[in-house]
C-alpha cells in the first residue's frame, strides 16, 4: 500500500461518513453525532443544563434518555443545573412554580393526560426550554419529542410544541407462545424469556420499553391470541409482574390473552359457561389476583370461537355474554377487555368476508363500557390489500379497536421490504359513511365521530430475538410507523418514512429523498407481484409463504386459495355483488353502489368484488388477462428499481446493514419473480391466452411451482386445534 492510500485509509477510519456507532439494535434511537458545527452550536446554546422537578422513575427515565442522547450527539455530559441560560426544565405541571405553570395554562387545556407542551421562554433574561405535561408520562413523551427534533436537525431555539395522542390504547399484540416460539414471527424467538423470569431481567426489556415509549405505544399484550391458560397461573403472574415493573416507568401497561376455557383447565370449575356463577367468580378472583400483583394491569385480549379457540358459543352463549362477563371481572380495577371480531366458521356456507359482520353487528351497543371490539383492518385476513372491514361502518354504538398486522405473515415474511404504514394509512383514510360523508375509519377508531370514551388500536408485533429486533432492518420502520399512526391516525405515511429514515440512518438528503420514495412505493410493489387487482389469500398453505393459487385440498373450504380467486375458464375474481355473495351490502350505500359495477369499482378492488371474464376490457383498453400479467411484471420491475436505488446508498449506510439489505432485496426480487411466474402459469390454464410480450415466459412449468415445499418455514402455526 502506498503512503497516500494508507493515510486515506486511516482518515476513513477516523472520519467515516457513517457513524460507526450505528447498530440496528438501537432502532430509530441511534442519536448520531451532530457533525454540522453551526447546528451543534445552536443546540448547545439552547440546552446547557437540565433541571428535573419532581421525583419518579418516569422522570428519571426522561433524564437518562436526554443524557444518553446529549452525550451521543455532542460527546459531552448534560450537567444538572438550577438556573441560568440554556436551562432545560422537565416537570409535571403540579411541580412547576406558579410563574411557569401560569405561562402554559392556556396550552394545558389543549392536551390530554398523555399530551405534552414544549416551550421556549425567557426568564430573568435567560433562555429556557420547558417540557411539561399533566402526568410524568407526558413529560417522558415530550422528552422523546425534543430529542427527535434534534435527531431531525430541526431548529430548537424557539419551540412551541403541543401534542397529545388521539387514541387511548396504543397496543402491540405479541403472538408469542410460552415456549418462546412466535406465531407468524420471522425475527427469531420471543423476547420474553419466561423460563428465567422473574429473576433475569434482560436489558432488552428496557430497550423495548424505551423504543415503544419514544413513539407513544402504551400497552403490550405479551401472549398469543391462541392462548395458553398457564399464563394465568400464579407461577406465570409473577413473571408477568416482573416485566410490568420494567415497563411501568415508560407508561406501558401489560395485558394478557385470556383462554376462555381457563376456569376448566385450572381444574377449579367444570364449565366455562360465561353465565355460570362459579365461572364468573373464577374470573373475578383471577382478576383480583392479577391486580394484587400488577395494579396497573391493562386487561384481557380474547380470541373466542375462532379457528378452534373455545368461547361462549360452546355454551350457546353469545360474544356479548362472554365479553361482558370478563369485563365485569376487570371493571373494578379499571381494566378493559379487547374482544376480537375475527370470527368465521367452516360450518357457515356464507362468504367468509361477511361472517364477522353478520355475527357482531347485531350486538352493537350491547357490550359493557370497558369492552373494545377489536377488528382487523379488512374482512379476510391481513392481505397485502383489502378494502376496510365493513364493521367499521356498522357499529356506531360500540367502541371499535383497529387491529393491524405489523409482522409480514402474508407479505413475504421478514425478507421483503414493505413499508406498512402506507397500508395502514390507506385503511385509516377510507370513508365508511357511517355518519354521512367524511366518516373515515380514522375517525371511527379515534372516537371523534361519535364521541367515544374508550378508543384503541393494536398492531401484531414483528419483534423477536433477532439482533435488530425485526429481522429485516426495514421491518423496524413498520413498528415505528404503527406507533406514529396510533398516536395520530391522520399522519401522512410519507412524513413517517422520512423521519424514520433520518433517525435510523442519516439526514443526508441524497439518502432520505430517494429512500422515502422507495419506502412509499414498496407497499404497492408487493401488491402487484403477489395479489394484483384485488386478488387475495392465494398464498401457500399454513405457512403462507410464497404463491399457492392452486391449493384446493384443505379441510376447510375458506382456507383454500381457490375459494378466493375462483378462476375458471369463464374468468376470475370473487363476485361479492348482489349476483354473488352480496358482501357489498355490508357497506354504506355510496360504496355499495359505486362498487356494484366493475366499471365504477376502483381497479385495486376489482377482483375482490367481481368475477370477470379474461377478456373483460379494462380502463386502458387492454384485457383483464393482459393487465393481470403486466401488473405482476410491474411488481417485479418495482423491486428491480428498489435494488438499484439501494445500490446507490452504500456511502450513507454502515456496511453491515448495507450488505444485509442488499442480500434481502435479492431474495425479494427472486421471490417476486417466483410469484409472477407461478401465478401466471396457473391462471393461464384458464385464460388460455398468451402472455403479453413485455412479460417474460416463466422459467419452469406449473408442476414445478406446485411441487415446492417448505416444511420448516418460520412462524408456522403448530396446530390448528
Ligand atoms: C391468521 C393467522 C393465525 C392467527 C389468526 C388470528 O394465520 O396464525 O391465529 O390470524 O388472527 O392470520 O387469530
Amino acid at each position: 500500500m502506498n503512503q497516500i492510500k494508507f493515510i486515506l485509509l486511516v482518515l476513513a477510519c477516523y472520519f467515516p461518513l457513517v457513524s460507526s456507532a450505528q447498530t440496528d439494535y438501537n432502532l430509530w434511537l441511534q442519536y448520531d453525532k451532530i457533525e454540522d458545527s453551526d447546528l451543534k452550536q445552536s443546540y448547545l446554546k439552547s440546552v446547557k443544563g437540565i433541571k428535573v422537578l419532581g421525583n419518579s422513575k418516569t422522570l428519571e427515565a426522561s433524564r437518562e434518555e436526554l443524557s444518553k442522547a446529549y452525550n451521543s450527539f455532542f460527546n459531552q455530559e448534560l450537567e444538572t443545573a438550577d438556573s441560568g441560560d440554556g436551562l432545560l426544565i422537565l416537570a409535571n405541571i403540579d411541580q412547576l412554580p406558579a410563574n411557569l405553570s401560569n405561562s402554559v395554562k392556556p396550552d394545558l387545556e389543549n392536551i390530554n393526560s398523555e399530551g405534552y407542551i414544549i416551550k421556549s421562554a425567557t426568564q430573568d433574561g435567560n433562555k429556557t426550554i420547558l417540557i411539561t405535561a399533566k402526568t410524568d408520562i407526558g413529560v417522558l413523551y415530550g422528552t422523546f419529542r425534543l430529542i427527535k427534533e434534534m435527531q431531525l436537525h430541526n431548529d430548537i431555539s424557539n419551540l412551541a410544541i403541543i401534542d397529545s395522542p388521539k387514541i387511548q390504547k396504543r397496543v402491540l399484540n405479541h403472538w408469542d407462545n410460552l415456549d418462546r416460539t412466535v406465531e407468524r414471527g420471522y425475527a427469531g424467538f420471543s423476547i420474553w424469556d419466561w423460563h428465567l423470569l422473574p429473576d433475569l431481567i434482560k436489558p432488552e426489556y428496557t430497550d423495548y420499553a424505551r423504543a415503544n415509549a419514544s413513539i407513544g405505544i402504551n400497552g403490550t399484550v405479551l401472549t398469543n391470541v391462541n392462548a395458553n391458560s398457564l399464563i394465568l397461573t400464579e407461577q406465570y403472574i409473577e413473571k408477568v409482574k416482573a416485566l410490568a415493573e420494567v415497563f411501568r416507568p415508560y407508561g406501558i401497561q401489560v395485558y394478557l390473552t385470556a383462554r376462555f376455557s381457563a376456569p376448566m383447565e385450572s381444574g377449579d370449575v367444570d364449565t366455562a359457561d360465561p353465565l355460570n356463577a362459579q365461572v364468573k367468580q373464577w374470573w373475578k378472583d383471577k382478576a383480583d389476583e392479577i391486580y394484587a400483583e400488577i395494579p396497573d394491569f391493562g386487561g384481557f385480549l380474547v380470541k373466542a370461537n375462532s379457528e378452534g379457540q373455545p368461547g361462549p358459543n360452546n355454551y350457546d352463549r353469545t360474544h356479548v355474554d362472554g365479553a361482558n362477563m370478563l369485563a365485569e371481572a376487570v371493571a373494578p380495577h379499571d381494566g378493559i377487555v379487547m374482544w376480537r371480531a375475527f370470527v368465521y366458521s367452516e360450518h357457515d356456507p356464507e362468504d367468509r368476508a361477511k361472517q364477522a359482520y353478520s355475527e357482531f353487528v347485531p350486538f352493537d351497543g350491547q357490550f359493557k363500557k370497558n369492552v373494545l371490539v377489536q377488528v382487523k383492518n379488512g374482512a379476510i385476513d391481513f392481505q397485502p390489500r383489502e378494502p376496510f372491514h365493513p364493521i367499521f361502518g356498522a357499529m356506531p354504538n360500540t367502541p371499535l379497536m383497529m387491529e393491524f398486522q405489523i409482522t409480514q405473515e402474508y407479505l413475504g415474511f421478514a425478507s421483503h421490504l414493505v413499508f406498512l404504514p402506507k397500508l395502514f394509512e390507506e385503511t385509516l383514510d377510507e370513508d365508511t359513511y357511517v355518519n354521512g360523508e367524511n366518516s373515515t375509519v380514522a375517525k371511527v377508531i379515534d372516537g371523534s365521530l361519535s364521541n367515544k370514551k374508550l378508543t384503541g388500536i393494536a398492531g401484531v408485533a414483528n419483534i423477536g430475538t433477532a439482533k435488530n429486533w425485526t429481522g429485516h432492518p426495514f421491518g423496524q420502520s413498520s413498528w415505528y410507523g404503527f406507533g406514529r399512526l396510533a398516536w395520530d391516525p391522520y399522519l401522512d405515511s410519507e412524513r413517517i418514512a422520512e423521519e424514520w429514515l433520518k433517525m435510523t440512518f442519516t439526514n443526508e438528503e441524497e439518502f432520505v429523498d430517494p429512500m422515502t420514495d422507495l419506502l412509499i412505493k414498496s407497499r404497492e410493489a408487493v401488491v402487484k407481484y403477489m395479489t394484483p387487482l384485488g386478488l387475495h389469500h392465494i398464498m401457500n398453505t399454513n405457512h403462507h409463504y410464497g404463491p399457492g393459487p392452486w391449493v384446493s385440498n384443505l379441510s376447510r373450504p375458506e382456507w383454500n386459495p381457490v375459494y378466493y380467486h375462483k378462476a375458471d375458464e369463464e374468468g376470475i375474481g370473487f363476485d361479492r355483488t348482489i349476483s354473488g355473495s352480496d358482501a357489498l351490502a355490508q357497506y354504506a350505500d355510496p360504496i355499495a353502489q359505486q362498487y356494484s359495477s366493475p366499471e365504477t369499482t376502483p381497479e385495486k378492488y376489482l377482483l375482490w368484488f367481481h368475477h370477470l371474464p379474461w377478456d373483460y376490457q379494462m380502463d386502458n383498453g387492454e384485457t383483464l388477462w393482459h393487465n393481470l400479467a403486466t401488473t405482476y411484471q410491474e411488481g417485479v420491475e418495482d423491486v428491480e428499481e428498489m435494488v438499484e436505488t439501494w445500490n446507490n446508498m452504500e456511502e450513507y449506510v454502515d456496511e453491515e446493514r448495507f450488505k444485509k439489505v442488499s442480500m434481502l432485496l435479492q431474495i425479494q426480487l427472486k421471490e417476486a419473480k417466483w410469484w409472477r411466474n407461478a401465478c401466471l402459469s396457473y391462471f393461464q390454464q384458464f385464460s388460455d391466452m398468451e402472455l403479453p410480450e413485455s412479460v417474460p415466459q416463466p422459467e419452469h412449468d406449473l408442476e414445478y411451482y406446485k411441487s415446492l415445499e417448505f416444511p420448516f418455514a418460520p412462524g408456522i402455526r403448530p396446530s390448528w386445534e
